[in-house]
């Protein structure tokens, strides 16, 4: 059993009052963390703006060896943190070896930023001026992760740009992984990061609204539409507060006729179900051309009743497709099974309905259905619940997939090129693969969606430009004041 603690100005502090964690996989206590007040909050904060003036006025050069050094950290401690990722996510360990490196991957990424050019030089209207864009830190971070991803967004997506440009950070882990945050401290520590750049406060929703309404500066968010709201009007409503919130989505893989069927079917049946759908890129709906429906649908079953659900570290996974752990937790699994009991009512047809299964464990349920306005086609269900959605035309596949509110990720499945523009072109994405399913990003690319599933786009590789001011500096070399476009 872990006590946790908080992380603040260097050092690892007690609270008061303690929540518990548990283990998805056999719900027993395996950590207690502390609940941090307002009080605390904005206490941290300000620790966090005195620190900021310090740091800013180090160079993004030595910024940058901050991260080499934790890069190496990350490197050797991989195997206990893909381990301590899956006991307390319950994700298969193959996933949470993945999301080591992916966030390994952030960190090296930023500390090649901190040797690249930065800002840019425009020229002016008038050969007398100079002019040249620099970038200011915004002052300091707050990052509030989800459980699903919690090292790699929890502590490198949005931590390690914001502390790059000169920001310090507040973190606050999801309290479902509250381990894995805690880890994440001890390597900002062990990496010799100044005291009070990096700082952890753990708790749960209530201590992330008293870190968003405190005199922070930039809130990097990801997690439920709900909250990504509130957030931003607090930001709407306050001087100049900031956000960039990744948001819940409904994301889609689109099999065209033409498209290589094998293929398509492992796109899909990863995007429907690695992490048991728990992805915000996960696809809830696989939208077909009606004219390979049936084969599609036998090859998908066949592929899909062949995923193993068993406890994270297992070996049971011989002849499987796809090896998946527990849900995060009983609420989820209740929230999951409400949309699966919807679906069973309403008479669509069901090609695979999930067994009864114990604890946080369930498993895929895949229906068919046309197109129609029902919450279980639109909204996020973050479980292994996936539609098949036949269609007739190109015109139809881009209605389908625009017609929620979401914009997250979709994957094409084709291999002709002139649908393949089309469909860049109309799809609401933030991401779009082709040939690929919805999941699977890479760290040195922007991530972040459109409608309501991002906004202020600030995650992975976006996060660099989301947590600066660009200022624009002019210098006159005429020995009068001069204007541009004519003015005298
Ligand atoms: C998320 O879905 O919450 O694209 C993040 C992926 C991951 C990141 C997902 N690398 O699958």
């Amino acid at each position: 059993m872990i006590k946790g603690k908080n992380y603040i100005n260097g050092e690892f502090i007690d609270g008061n009052i303690y929540f518990d964690k548990i283990n998805p996989s056999d719900l027993e206590i395996i950590g207690k963390f502390p609940k941090s007040d307002k009080l605390l909050v904005e206490e941290v904060v300000k620790i966090a703006k005195n620190s900021q003036k310090l740091w800013k006025n180090i160079s993004k050069v030595k910024r940058g060896e901050y991260f080499d050094n934790l890069c190496q950290r990350i490197s050797r401690r991989k195997d206990e943190i893909a381990h301590l990722i899956s006991k307390e996510t319950g994700k298969n360990l193959n996933e949470s070896y993945a999301e080591v490196i992916e966030a390994l991957h952030m960190a090296q990424f930023t500390f090649g930023k901190s040797r690249m050019p930065s800002g840019e030089i425009i020229p002016s209207e008038l050969s007398e001026r100079d002019s040249y864009v620099i970038r200011k830190p915004k002052g300091v971070v707050a990052v509030i992760s989800p459980w699903n991803f919690p090292f790699a967004i929890g502590g490198f997506w949005c931590a390690a740009p914001s502390l790059l440009e000169g920001n310090t950070v507040v973190f606050k882990p999801s309290e479902l992984t509250p381990m894995t945050g805690q880890l994440i401290a001890e390597l900002y520590h062990e990496a010799g990061f100044p005291n009070g750049v990096f700082n952890l406060i753990h708790g749960d929703g209530e201590t992330g609204k008293y870190l968003v309404e405190s005199d922070i500066n930039h809130i990097c968010f990801t997690g439920s539409v709900e909250v990504g709201k509130e957030i931003r009007k607090v930001c709407a409503e306050s001087r100049d507060k900031t956000c960039s919130c990744e948001m819940g989505s409904k994301s889609a893989v689109i099999v065209f006729e033409d498209a290589d069927l094998d293929l398509a079917v492992q796109a899909c049946l990863n995007s429907a179900f690695k992490l048991s759908g728990q992805r915000c890129v996960s696809a809830g709906r696989l939208i077909v051309q009606r004219s390979i429906l049936e084969q599609f649908k036998e090859k998908f079953i066949e592929q899909a009743k062949k995923v193993y659900i068993g406890e994270p570290f297992g070996d049971g996974c011989n002849d499987c497709t796809i090896a998946i752990g527990p849900v995060i937790s009983l609420e989820q699994k209740e929230r999951i099974n409400k949309y699966v009991d919807m679906i069973k009512k309403e008479q669509n047809d069901i090609l695979i309905l999930g067994d009864e299964l114990n604890g946080c464990f369930i498993s895929p349920t895949v229906f068919q259905s046309e197109w129609k306005d029902k919450s279980y086609l639109k909204e996020e269900i973050f479980g292994p619940v996936v539609a098949i959605v036949p269609f007739d035309l190109i015109d139809d596949a881009i209605r389908i997939y625009n017609d929620t509110d979401y914009g997250l990720a979709v994957g094409i499945c084709t291999n002709n090129y002139r649908i393949m523009r089309k469909m860049r072109d109309e799809c609401d994405a933030g991401m779009i693969y082709f040939n690929l399913g919805s999941i699977g990003a890479e760290s040195s690319l922007p991530f972040g969606g459109v409608k309501m599933s991002g906004y202020g786009h600030g995650s992975a590789a976006a996060t660099f430009d989301a947590v600066v001011h660009q200022v624009a500096v002019t210098y006159n070399h005429a020995e009068i004041v001069t204007f541009p476009q004519g003015l005298k």
